[in-house]
């Protein structure tokens, strides 16, 4: 049977396993990258392993989260991530040169590589026939140290892209699609593998977009292959040896196919508050808009800066519209300012941004009170603007441009002008000297917000737990733990706990204090598809240090779930759903001779304040169940030393 390109990657790195779906696989990784908000936690456990010097082929540390540098906090940081990658034997990437995943695109994607970043769009990197996976930082510091990465082999959907796109319609557009037929939800143990008649006429950039909203689906990753296309955009980065072709098997099998008709597609939009929630620009246009953001690693590609300055030049934006803009890298902004281009969007009346993620996760743009915010991002979860009721739809450049033109949501195809479409340059501006390579010469900086990776014990023998917070479905580590001014502690776990839960249940910390203070663990109980989003292992890390140890669900998210399990947390996973409905916060629940039955697939959990016993299913692997009663990934390392 022939072989799908994903299943060509994985067989030519597998360490263990076999490629069948749902079987546990370890692979081998070639690539790490990090992002300077979850970068140093990932680099202070990487230290903690006693390694000297990474071991992959290639580790490269970004800047471009924590770019506002309000205090002493963000600097911190960044001095840290720049020593210990100088130590270690990692690249550098200093604050200004891009947001992670557009310029590990241009500079080090190769086909037929593995790259795994603790960073869920990661997977952006897909759209050049890598198996690129967005991970929890505990796992890039394993595969730093040499380590493979386990995952469950997933399903493989086929999504055939036929036809072409009319002009104004975009690959944000298609994006959108995705999500809508798919959703956010029920996609654990999924991957995305895109072909069809339309792939020739897909740049890299374009196809990178579709593959960074798969983080948004839940999907493991999404790939694309490596053809004329990839060697072009190769070629125009100056890396035409990187490139190798990479294609399916003819006769290769998929779980699922899907089609999407390119022709059939018109201007969408995501609307408040979730990705999913998608319909035609048409249908909800008038709407009247208070900002407009242009940018973030979804959209902010030369071309799609590009087309939006041309949609803008020699036009005003509205006078109650704020519109900002956000180039992906250095490489891009560099590009729009020698065309002229930054020129006609400053005359337009744009706010140029910094290249970074920026307005994307909070940091900085918060607009007004119930504002109406208009973006190129891939979230638009409530508060993550930084103004908790501000409304956030998520579409094209295209349509953002018309939009802050028209100072209402706007259907681009309306606008009295020929498509703007800005072709793939044949070559790149390249300048790699924001890229500080290793020199291993420098003192590692420490300072008082770079604290120790904490570490969990080994699960009690006694499980007594008290239900600490009782949530619904899609609640998102955003919810969890959220971005914005939060970000600056994520180096330091005590201050980070502060921020756990801030929007939905502000006194979760001091909940979880009394529950453990009276010699009870604290357990979260969750609706379907916890932990959605980013990869942030905060939102297991701090639960861990409130002495969490238990989280019941409906289902959980793929990188969360595996992030719970490396500090130590069980997720078991509702079989009912009139269990789900029976438990409340503050009920007391008890698993007995939990050192055993946490082996097993499914574990009955007694709730003693009303008396019913719930059979659960174990969402950990038998390999994770061992994790989980050591205390976590830390400790059972540790553990196998000693033996
Ligand atoms: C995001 O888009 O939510 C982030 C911020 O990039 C996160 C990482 C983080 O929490 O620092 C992600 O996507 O994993
Ligand atoms: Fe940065 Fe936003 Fe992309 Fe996350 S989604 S990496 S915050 S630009």
């Amino acid at each position: 049977m022939g072989q799908s390109i994903f299943e060509k990657i994985i067989r030519a790195h597998l360490v263990k396993g076999s490629c069948i779906p749902g079987n546990e696989v370890a692979i081998k990784i070639d690539q790490t990258l990090t992002q300077d908000s979850l970068g140093a936690m990932a680099y202070l456990q990487f230290e903690a392993m006693g390694k000297p010097r990474v071991e992959t082929e290639l580790s490269v540390s970004y800047t471009d989260h924590l770019m506002l540098q309000l205090g002493q906090g963000n600097g911190d940081v960044h001095r840290y991530l720049e020593t210990v990658a100088d130590r270690c034997g990692i690249i550098y990437s200093k604050a200004g040169n891009g947001i992670c995943h557009q310029v590990h695109l241009e500079r080090f994607s190769k086909p037929g590589k593995t790259l795994i970043g603790s960073d869920s769009h990661t997977v952006t990197c897909g759209s050049m026939g890598m198996a690129a996976f967005g991970v929890g930082g505990l796992d890039v510091a394993l595969a730093m140290g040499g380590q493979p990465l386990y995952i469950t082999y997933p399903r493989i959907t086929k999504v055939n892209l036929t036809g072409r796109l009319s002009p104004w319609v975009t690959a944000k557009d298609v994006a959108l699609e995705v999500l809508r037929r798919i959703t956010t939800k029920g996609n654990v143990g999924t991957i995305i593998e895109y072909g069809g008649d339309a792939l020739p006429y897909l740049e890299v950039p374009q196809r990178a977009t579709i593959a960074n909203m798969g983080a948004e689906a839940g999907i493991t990753t999404s790939i694309f292959p490596s053809d004329g296309k990839t060697l072009e955009f190769l070629r125009a980065q100056g890396r035409e040896e990187d490139w190798s072709e990479l294609c399916s098997d003819s006769d290769a099998v998929y779980d699922r196919e899907l089609t999407i008709c390119l022709d059939d597609l018109e201007p969408n939009v995501a609307v408040p508050h979730s990705p999913d929630l998608v319909c035609k620009v048409k249908e909800i246009e008038d709407l009247k808009v208070n900002q407009v953001l242009i940018g973030s690693c979804t959209n902010s590609s030369y071309q799609d800066m590009m087309t939006a300055a041309r949609i803008l030049r020699g036009r005003k934006i509205h006078p109650e519209v704020s519109l900002g803009i956000n180039a992906g890298s250095r490489q891009v902004l560099s590009m729009l300012a020698e065309s002229g281009a930054l020129g006609w969007l400053i005359d337009a009346g744009a706010r140029v941004l910094e290249s970074g993620c920026g307005f994307c996760v909070g940091q900085g743009q918060a607009p007004e009170m119930g504002a109406v915010s208009v973006r190129t991002n891939n979230r638009n979860y409530k508060g993550r603007s930084g103004t908790q009721d501000a409304r956030v739809y998520l579409v094209s450049p295209e349509t953002a441009a018309a939009t802050a033109i028209a100072g209402k949501l706007t259907d681009p195809r309306t606008l009295d002008m020929a498509y703007p479409r800005t072709e793939l340059p044949e070559q790149m501006k390249l300048d790699d000297s924001m890229l500080m390579f290793p020199t291993f010469s420098k003192e590692i900086y420490r300072s008082p917000l770079i604290g120790k990776p904490p570490v969990n014990t080994a699960m009690p023998e006694e499980f007594s737990g008290t239900v600490a917070i009782k949530l619904g479905d899609m609640i998102n580590t955003d919810d969890i733990i959220p971005g914005g001014s939060a970000m600056t502690f994520r180096a330091n776990i005590q201050k980070s706990t502060r921020f756990i839960f801030q929007f939905i249940d502000g006194e979760f910390p001091d909940r979880c204090e009394e529950i453990a203070g009276a010699g009870g663990i604290p357990v979260i109980v969750a609706g379907e598809s916890y932990g959605q989003g980013s990869s942030r292992e905060h939102a297991a890390l701090c639960p861990m240090v409130m002495g969490v140890r238990c989280v019941l669900a409906k289902s959980i998210e793929r990188i969360h779930q595996a992030n719970l399990v490396n500090f130590g947390i069980l997720p078991l996973l509702f079989t009912k759903e009139a269990d789900y409905d029976d438990i409340g916060k503050g009920d007391v629940l008890t698993i007995d001779h939990i050192h055993s039955v946490a082996l097993e697939d499914t574990v009955q959990v007694k709730n003693l304040t009303t008396g019913a016993v719930y059979t659960t299913r174990n969402g950990a692997t038998p390999r994770q169940r061992e994790i989980i009663l050591a205390g976590g990934l830390l400790n059972s390392i540790q553990n196998q030393e000693e033996v």
